[in-house]
């Protein structure tokens, strides 16, 4: 076994065997929501992705080692442990030191990548800042999409950050952001931001094709799969911009920079929209999961 990459067994059996495989982060264990829901969200996603015939790969870092497949005990300490929030940056740092860490985005990418997971569902990923052109605040995430071959499923991006600048660097850095039935990027909380997208398919077994082209042509990055939240579980996109615009002024005023801005952002929205946006993000979480988990399987048969 390698040493700083573990793979469970299960999803080591899946691998070996071509089988449906969904990655899964967790720094929403961490660092995205509170206990407990933070644990029974992420168990409750791997039921998801089981349910509809993967194996689920909950990626995370503890005792030195990049883990691809936390069990459940894993998962439980991990939420109720003070994990570090792990983007790619961080990985050699937390693992030599052998803490615990929740993985971003752009390092359950590269783990997922590692492990031959090429399907991972997420809530939304990271992006462009509000005011980045002052604060140069560019998630990793983006590069991420741009450098490793795994296909990321996510109701979009938060509109804490600037969601059309989002769409320019990933355009600029060749990163395919295609709407799973639907024309618009959708805004997590609010299924659509209003900036229309030029890419659309809508089945799993059109994703999971153009995965095949994809990476059959040598493209190297990631793709993004954009998916809107439920209709029935949506905040509305006027009010939820007023909370967000609260959010990040207070965030400013207190100073707060760096990895801590977008958990401090999540924090306080939950704070203003009286705990529905941790409603929303559960729903939208587990209908990408299983949007996730439909792409694996498609994509796996392509092989057959
Ligand atoms: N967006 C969310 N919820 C999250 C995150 C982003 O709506 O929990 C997390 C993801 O793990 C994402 C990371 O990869 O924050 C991005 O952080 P940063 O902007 O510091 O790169
Ligand atoms: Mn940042």
């Amino acid at each position: 076994m390698d040493e700083l990459l573990e793979i469970s067994p299960d999803v080591e059996g899946a691998l070996a065997v071509g089988a449906a495989v969904v990655a899964l982060e967790s720094s929403l264990i961490s660092h995205g929501m509170a206990r407990p829901r933070n644990v029974e969200t992420a168990l409750a996603l791997e039921e998801i992705v089981r349910g509809e015939g993967a194996v689920p790969a909950t990626v995370g870092v503890a005792g030195g080692r990049l883990k691809v497949g936390l069990d459940t005990g894993e998962i439980e300490t991990m939420g109720s442990t003070d994990a570090a929030k792990v983007s790619r940056r961080d990985l050699a740092l937390v693992l030599a030191q052998g803490s615990m860490g929740g993985t971003t985005v752009a390092a359950t990418m590269f783990a997922a990548a590692k492990a031959g997971i090429r399907v991972f569902a997420t809530g939304g990923i990271g992006g462009v800042h509000r005011g980045a052109e002052r604060t140069f605040d560019v998630s990793a995430d983006l590069e991420e999409l741009a450098r490793t071959p795994v296909c990321v499923v996510c109701a979009g991006a938060k509109n804490i950050l600037d969601l059309a600048k989002t769409l320019e660097y990933l355009e600029t850095r060749g990163v395919p952001v295609i709407g799973y039935g639907t024309a618009t990027f959708p805004a997590f909380y609010t299924a659509d931001s209003g900036l229309a997208l030029t890419q659309r398919v809508e089945t799993a077994a059109e994703a999971a094709r153009v995965l095949e082209v994809q990476w059959g042509l040598g493209l190297a990055g990631g793709m993004v799969i954009a998916n809107p939240i439920p209709a029935d579980h949506g905040i509305e996109g006027a009010a939820m911009e007023r909370f967000v615009e609260a959010a990040a002024a207070e965030a400013e005023a207190l100073g707060v920079h760096g990895k801590d801005v977008t958990p401090y952002l999540l924090d306080k929205l939950g704070e203003l929209t009286a705990g529905r946006s941790l409603q929303a993000n559960a729903a939208l979480l587990k209908n990408n999961a299983a949007v996730a988990a439909r792409i694996a399987v498609a994509y796996a048969r392509l092989d057959d």
